[in-house]
């Protein structure tokens, strides 16, 4: 077969357009492609609703690819290991209640179930900033600010582009990127005892794994937190590799968010 290296260029375009057009307006906009986005995504996008996801790296998984200190194999507790068995894989036990999974196939079968269950993916696309929109006297984030990495990398001066969505997930990990953006420029109050973000603490495996889920919520009109930014922003403890609670916080986002939609 003779090869146009202008068809293949076209194909590109016309392919890309189509799918950042079809993201002017969507159900739910997700930040962060780690455990917690791409299990969000997962259950959104197969229940039919329009899911896109924003990661700022070229790859998604987040923090999940290396383990434990790139020791590539993740724990999953009798909490959250059901959601790997439906994506797939298969779970050896290690001790009563404590799993190991291998990290890479993880990451890749999560990565894959998003993908396939319809969530346009961006990546190498950072976010930067919400839009805010008073709706009925109440603030609320109504959409996002998006820029290309490569652009933020190098530190140009280029403006970003906008789309719109019903809810966030802000799944952008320890650092709450988002939401302290959302915070720092705008007088507004969060859903926290404090009104602010309550920061993270040390390393409690346990506590951090149960508040994982019930930090899992909406933390501003239209923005849940999911993940570790959930404890970040709530101000509970870090966990280390053990992944239960960063999937079931996806799921609990998905569930509640969908909720939500359906009942509009
Ligand atoms: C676009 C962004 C932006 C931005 C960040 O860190 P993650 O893996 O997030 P979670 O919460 O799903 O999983 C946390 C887990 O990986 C972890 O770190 C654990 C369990 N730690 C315990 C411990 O004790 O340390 O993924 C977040 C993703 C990353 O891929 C970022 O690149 C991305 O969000 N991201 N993407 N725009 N502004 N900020």
């Amino acid at each position: 077969m003779a090869i146009d290296e202008k068809i293949i260029t076209e194909a590109i375009i016309s392919e890309y357009y189509a799918k950042f057009k079809s993201c002017l307006d969507l159900d739910v906009a997700v930040v962060g492609a780690g455990p917690s986005g791409l299990t969000a995504a997962w259950k959104l996008a197969e229940q039919g609703f329009k899911v896109a996801m924003f990661e700022r790296k070229l790859s998604i998984g987040g923090g999940m690819w290396g383990g434990g200190m790139t020791w590539n194999f993740i724990v999953v507790q009798d909490e959250g290991r059901q959601v790997l068995e439906d994506a797939g894989l298969t779970l050896k036990l290690f001790k009563p209640g404590y799993f190991t999974v291998d990290a890479v196939a993880a990451t890749t079968t999560l990565a894959s179930k998003a993908c396939l269950a319809g969530t346009r993916v961006f990546n190498c696309m950072s976010v930067e900033d919400v839009v805010l929109r008073e709706v009925d006297g109440i603030k609320r984030v109504t959409g996002l600010v998006i820029n290309s990495s490569p652009v933020e990398i190098a530190g140009l001066h280029v403006d970003p582009l906008v789309i719109g969505c019903r809810y966030v997930i802000e799944a952008t990990g320890h650092d709450t990127e988002v939401l302290k953006t959302l915070v720092r420029k705008n007088d507004v109050r969060l859903n926290t005892t404090t009104g602010g973000i309550e920061g993270e603490q040390s390393m409690w495996a346990e506590v951090a794994e149960a508040h994982t889920l019930s930090n899992t919520r909406e933390i501003f009109p239209g923005m849940f937190v999911a993940g570790m930014a959930a404890n970040a922003s709530y101000g509970s403890y870090r966990m280390g590799p053990i992944f239960g609670g960063m999937l079931l916080s996806g799921v609990k986002a998905a569930e509640e968010i969908a909720a939500r939609l359906r009942g509009r």
